[in-house]
């Protein structure tokens, strides 16, 4: 297989003999006008889901409750190995309106998919659909840890493009667990057992055993401001995100990213059978997760393991070292280092750690032909969207290439995300 370093030169020839023809940038400036995608939780909103909670559900409601799906600048596949990861809340997510209603039971209505069901919270079953088994979930692990959870009526909806890899499910596990602890819970439950709420959800309801970085970055988001979190500490810092001369954006390229059922759960499989290989050998490292571990011990299992689980671990000691190598170019304002970094983690993802598919694969290398500074899959992939890092005056044409290119070989639109930074969990009303 070809080395990142062959990859990197290719592409900068490329580049290079592609020369000002492709950039141009300077001719096309920013256009403010261009949001293609509606921004959430404004008042229409709020309106909008009140009125479907009283149309199916019957009375008003007494509180509005949202949360928002989330972006990550770098760090990917890290959060379930103890790394560090760089996500920010988006304004897009997930809204509910909310009454108790006095029983044991949990009366739902999914607004977007037009669905409607009703479970007691003390049947372990649950409901069937996977949008209300979150709910449900979310329920049961708030009285796991000791609330006095209630039944409820909602009616929930969100603008968080579904399939996109923006964490839709953990903006509503995070919707739920925020409303839950404060109608409950005297909002007694600490904001990071909030987020292991989803986490919980998702492994226990769902079947994905994913990390903490969704939910973490759903309830802990703040506008204008990325977070670098270690997933090993749980201990995390807020960096203000409003670079002058640069913006980030997402194109989705509409295959459905699905972590259920899909290789997910096998990525993370790998990692962890690295661990107990290193274990083994090293018993006197107690390592928990590949975070505990060095090149040199990978070095020394590497002929124990399965080659495939090696690969595995290798992207994931490099994505930890590539995070905390952006956290200091960020603090330099040396966004050419950001970039370079997140075009190293998209090769990383496809070649390595193989949760890419063709269509990421050509939105990224159309990002590099138009010379964007960073561009990658973004989230757990299998689909979903790519995360750009486009200097203002590329922005335009960026944009524009991708559609014009993207339509012309697969026969549909990518769809453009402008991505501002939002606030996390929050009551509306
Ligand atoms: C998904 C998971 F839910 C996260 O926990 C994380 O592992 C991510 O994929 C990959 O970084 O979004």
């Amino acid at each position: 297989m070809q080395p990142l370093w062959q990859h990197i030169l290719q592409r900068r020839t490329k580049l290079l003999l592609r020369g000002t023809l492709i950039v141009c940038p300077f001719l096309h400036s920013y256009n403010p006008n261009f949001v293609p995608f509606k921004n959430s939780f404004n008042i229409m909103d709020i309106q909008t889901i009140l009125e479907k909670f009283t149309k199916h559900l019957g009375g008003n409601a007494t509180a509005v409750y949202a949360s928002p799906g989330r972006i990550n600048l770098i760090g990917e596949h890290t959060d379930y190995n103890g790394g560090f990861v760089f996500p920010g809340a988006v304004e897009q997510g997930m809204i509910c309106a909310f009454r108790p209603n006095g029983t044991r039971v949990i009366r739902a209505y999914s607004a977007d998919l037009k669905d409607y069901d009703e479970f007691s919270i003390d049947d372990p079953a649950g409901p069937h659909a996977s949008h209300f088994r979150y709910v449900f979930g979310v329920a049961r692990e708030m009285m796991a840890r000791g609330v006095d959870v209630q039944g409820f009526d909602t009616a929930f909806a969100g603008d968080v493009p579904l399939g996109a890899g923006m964490s839709s499910s953990a903006a509503l596990e995070s919707t739920f667990a925020f409303a839950i602890n404060d109608q409950f819970g005297d909002n007694k439950i600490e904001k990071m057992e909030l987020a292991k709420v989803g986490q919980a959800t998702e492994h226990k309801y769902i079947g994905v055993n994913c990390g903490i970085m969704d939910q973490f970055a759903s309830v802990f988001g703040k506008k204008g401001n990325l977070m670098r979190l270690d997933c090993r500490s749980g201990e995390f810092q807020y960096f203000p995100w409003n670079p002058k001369e640069y913006r980030l954006v997402l194109i989705n390229s509409r295959v459905k990213h699905e972590l259920v059922g899909s290789p997910y759960n096998d990525r993370r499989r790998s990692c962890e059978n690295v661990v107990a290989a290193i274990n083994a050998k090293f018993p006197e490292l107690k390592a928990q997760t590949l975070r505990d571990c060095t090149w040199d011990h990978l070095e020394a299992v590497k002929d124990t393991c399965d080659p495939v689980d090696i690969k595995r671990a290798k992207f994931v000691l490099g994505e930890v070292d590539r995070v905390l190598a952006v956290s200091d170019a960020l603090e330099r304002g040396d966004y050419e280092t950001v970039g370079q970094k997140m075009y190293e983690t998209h090769y990383g993802l496809s070649r390595d750690y193989e949760v890419s598919c063709e269509e990421l694969d050509f939105l990224n290398d159309v990002a590099f032909d138009c010379g964007v500074t960073g561009s990658r899959i973004m989230g757990g992939g299998f689909g979903g969207c790519t995360i750009n890092l486009v200097r203002n005056n590329l922005y335009e044409l960026f944009t524009t290439t991708v559609v014009e290119r993207f339509t012309e070989k697969y026969g549909k639109k990518p769809v453009i995300i402008p991505v501002v930074i939002g606030d996390g969990s929050r009551r509306l009303l």
